[in-house]
């Protein structure tokens, strides 16, 4: 029998020969062609908005529903039960209004509850409102204590005080520094909270979050090219948007979704598949978000859907070390969008995210925003840090690492202000 230590080692070494394929190298780079997005599979060139949104944009949501993140059931657009459980808290010095509501979702037996955290600013009727998940719990993203704690599952994390896979209070605050909630108020927006793991706990399981609600007799999983996890958390935040579009203070907002890092990956999908999505905004989404994946900078589709398998439809695994002959790449994603804008954010020291594939990603969309004639990035090359691009896909690199930081903050505010004129 081995030994546990000699086990160890053999998992660190298989590591270390995962981790030394990892290229950071741009000069390493092998040449690829992008799919082509404005030539449809039939080879007709795409000319005009019309044609690209009834013949080529189809298409292309169909190629990433199929290949990439998984379809959505059909049935999935189920009316949930609504339940206020705080109708109107005073918070931030009475400078916001707190809500918070439950989404119960009912099918085949099963439930799912959802929590919605919404901050409004006193006073001000249908404000444009951020609408964003976070990874610990809708009490991590500010010190106000009246938020409630969800029980659905989370990873460990022992600084946090969560050592059994439940949130606990020692997650209050804990990522604040992500979320500089009363200065969102204080520009005049709104913020709505969800936290990523009521919808779908973020393991490679699929017994739990909102897939068994859909499981025909006997399934226990998707089938090959249905929803993975990423696919369930854009359908939650839409859920979330029918709430805010139902409730007469926010009926008339506009809505600008945003995500962070797996989360950047789900607002882009998200706002790629639901046109009722003013704004979108990807912060670090790196691989399977906005990144080129021909470029095989830092994370690879073969390393993404290894560590986590349960992000992407099981079909996506087809293009491990297969990336040029993907259907799509990531650039095509982000012109799902157009004409709406959006909005991405990159770190110098993200290298696992490829900044430069991400500049890349929002570039080659622009020829999809140009058909609207909107103003687009005016160069492939990469802006330096901190020079912000606000044109209808916007950008900016940053110092620092794999985070959410003021300055990201500042510039979505002073680019959703310009685009969406509150
Ligand atoms: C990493 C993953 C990235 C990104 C990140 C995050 O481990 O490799 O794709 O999603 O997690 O969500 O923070």
């Amino acid at each position: 029998m081995k030994s546990f230590l000699s086990i160890l080692f053999t998992i660190l070494i298989m590591k270390a020969g995962a981790q030394s394929k990892v290229n950071y190298d741009e000069s390493k780079v092998e040449p690829y062609t992008l799919p082509e997005l404005l030539r449809s599979a039939g080879g007709q060139e795409i000319k005009t908005v019309k044609e690209w949104e009834s013949i080529r944009r189809t298409e292309i949501v169909r190629l990433f529903e199929e290949e990439v993140y998984g379809k959505i059931p059909a049935e999935a657009q189920l009316k949930p039960t609504i339940e206020i459980l705080e109708k109107e808290g005073e918070a931030f010095h009475g400078k916001a209004v707190r809500q918070q509501i439950a989404l119960d979702f009912e099918r085949n037996g099963q439930s799912l509850r959802v929590h919605l955290l919404v901050y409004l600013p006193a006073g001000q009727d249908n404000p444009p409102v951020f609408v964003g998940y976070n990874f610990y719990g809708n009490a991590s993203i500010t010190e106000d204590e009246n938020i409630l704690l969800s029980p659905s599952w989370v990873p460990n994390k022992k600084e946090f005080g969560i050592t059994e896979n439940q949130i606990t209070d020692g997650a209050r605050g804990q990522r604040a520094h992500r979320w500089p909630v009363e200065k969102i108020i204080d520009a005049g927006f709104g913020l709505a909270a969800i936290y990523y793991g009521d919808v779908d706990p973020d393991r490679d399981d699929f017994s739990d979050g909102i897939h068994p609600l859909f499981y025909e007799e006997g399934q226990t999983k998707p089938g090959p090219s249905e929803w993975g996890a990423i696919s369930a958390w854009a359908w939650g935040a839409s859920r979330a948007l029918d709430y805010l579009k139902s409730e007469p203070a926010t009926a008339n907002s506009k809505y600008i979704l945003f995500g962070h890092s797996r989360l950047g990956k789900t607002s882009l999908w998200g706002g790629a598949l639901d046109k009722r999505w003013d704004l979108v905004i990807a912060n670090n989404s790196g691989c399977g978000g906005v990144a080129i994946s021909r470029r095989k900078i830092g994370e690879t589709v073969e390393a993404i859907n290894t560590s986590f398998p349960h992000w992407f439809a099981d079909r996506f695994k087809k293009y491990n070390d297969q990336e040029n002959k993907m259907p799509v790449d990531q650039h095509m994603l982000v012109a799902l969008i157009a004409p709406r804008p959006v909005y991405i954010s990159s770190a110098v020291e993200d290298r696992w995210a490829d900044p430069v594939g991400e500049y890349l990603g929002a570039y080659y969309a622009s020829p999809a925003y140009q058909l609207y004639g909107l103003e687009t990035p005016a160069s492939d090359q990469q802006p330096s840090v901190s020079k912000p691009i606000h044109t209808s896909i916007g950008y900016h690199l940053r110092p620092g690492g794999h985070d959410v930081t003021d300055y990201d903050w500042e510039q979505f505010i002073a680019f959703s202000r310009k685009h969406l004129k509150p």
